[in-house]
């Protein structure tokens, strides 16, 4: 028997799902790459019933790891998001939660050596230029899954995953507050234009008419709110030093609200274009940061800890995620380390075919 296809495994990462390859696995031109992950995900069709994506942008992503060259490193990773509904794959921004089966992947491929216990990988993340560390459990030399961590969106427990990050400010903007300010008028609305790790818009849900308690579908199903909130993407598209949006899946439109479950700040999240089930890692880590600036609407609406190591609590609509962000008066962008807690499980091991 012959073996076709290529090596794929599918992983939840936090709260997503993503077909994982070794990049020496992939066409290494960025193109043919391209149609064979839309081929593979099933794309563009809104169920991806003819692929393995699972008709949502939230498992319809791909990471591509290697070996890392640069000192310092373990493993570079590349994110693609695969459009569902769009023959299109973009590389514009990165995914904390796909982040968080990077390191089990790494081991599990035999990139990186495990020890007894914990993991430490250090991921050198291609779309921002930029770095984080994962500490994974492992035993017997492979990742252990199994675990007592828990995370909203995702039922049960597993291993945790312990992400952190010391340069994400500016990722894709070249700045924290890529418009030298927290408050920046878009089509009459008071936004913060912001990139701690995503880039983010971040608007009062009451500008929109909207309380910001609404739900996914009832979101997605006013028209009338998305077509404004497109209309203010693409103005803060170059504001925000991104250039043409248009088919970019940044920057995320996120709608602010007081909290309601003990949290810091209610969030509804357009990811830009379907709305997020919970809200990405580092899209939260941008909405938490944007509470930090008195000038931002998010501020007034939030409610936060004392002290420079804040546990910042952001409500979403299937619970809360919790960022530990630390502040640093010495640091330019006025922030220390970042971290949080995810969850990664493997769901799949084979070959995908490449017809
Ligand atoms: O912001 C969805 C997700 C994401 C991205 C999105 C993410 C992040 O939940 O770090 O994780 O915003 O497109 O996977």
């Amino acid at each position: 028997m012959t073996l076709d296809g290529i090596p794929c495994m599918i992983m939840r990462g936090g709260t997503s799902k993503g077909a994982y390859f070794l990049a020496g696995d992939l066409p290494s031109d960025p193109a043919q790459r391209d149609r064979l992950l839309l081929r593979i995900m099933g794309s563009p069709d809104p169920r991806q019933i003819d692929g393995i994506g699972g008709g949502d942008p939230l498992t319809s992503k791909v990471a591509v790891v290697r070996a890392s060259e640069r000192p310092g490193f373990d493993v570079d990773f590349l994110f693609l998001q695969v459009f569902v509904d769009q023959p299109l794959v973009s590389d514009s921004q990165n995914c904390g939660n796909i982040l968080a089966g990077v390191g089990a992947f790494a081991v599990e491929r035999g990139l990186v050596q495990a020890d007894e216990g914990e993991t430490v990988i250090r991921i050198y993340m291609e779309n921002t230029a930029q770095s984080a560390v994962a500490r994974i459990r492992t035993k017997d030399g492979v990742p252990a899954y199994g675990g007592e961590a828990r995370i909203d969106g995702v039922p049960g427990s597993a291993a945790p995953v312990y992400l952190s990050f010391t340069d994400a400010a500016g990722s894709s903007c070249g700045a924290l507050l890529p418009t030298g300010s927290a408050a920046t008028e878009i089509d009459g609305v008071t936004c913060t234009l912001i990139d701690n790790g995503m880039p983010v818009v971040v608007m009062r849900a009451t500008d929109f008419d909207l309380t910001g308690y609404e739900s996914r579908e009832e979101l997605e199903a006013n028209e009338v709110v998305k077509a404004r909130i497109e209309r203010i993407r693409l103005a803060a598209g170059p504001l925000m030093n991104l250039g043409d949006v248009k088919k970019k899946s940044v920057p995320k439109m996120t709608l602010v609200a007081p909290p309601i479950e003990g949290g810091a700040i209610m969030t509804r999240s357009f990811i830009p274009h379907r709305v997020h089930a919970s809200i990405g890692v580092f899209g939260a880590l941008s909405v938490a940061t944007a509470c930090m600036f008195p000038e931002s609407p998010a501020a007034a609406l939030a409610t936060l800890p004392e002290g420079d190591t804040k546990t910042v609590a952001v409500e979403h609509p299937s619970g809360n995620l919790e960022i530990l962000l630390r502040l640093d008066k010495d640091a330019p962008s006025g922030l220390g380390e970042c971290s949080f807690l995810r969850t990664a499980r493997k769901l799949f091991d084979g070959r995908v075919p490449v017809d």
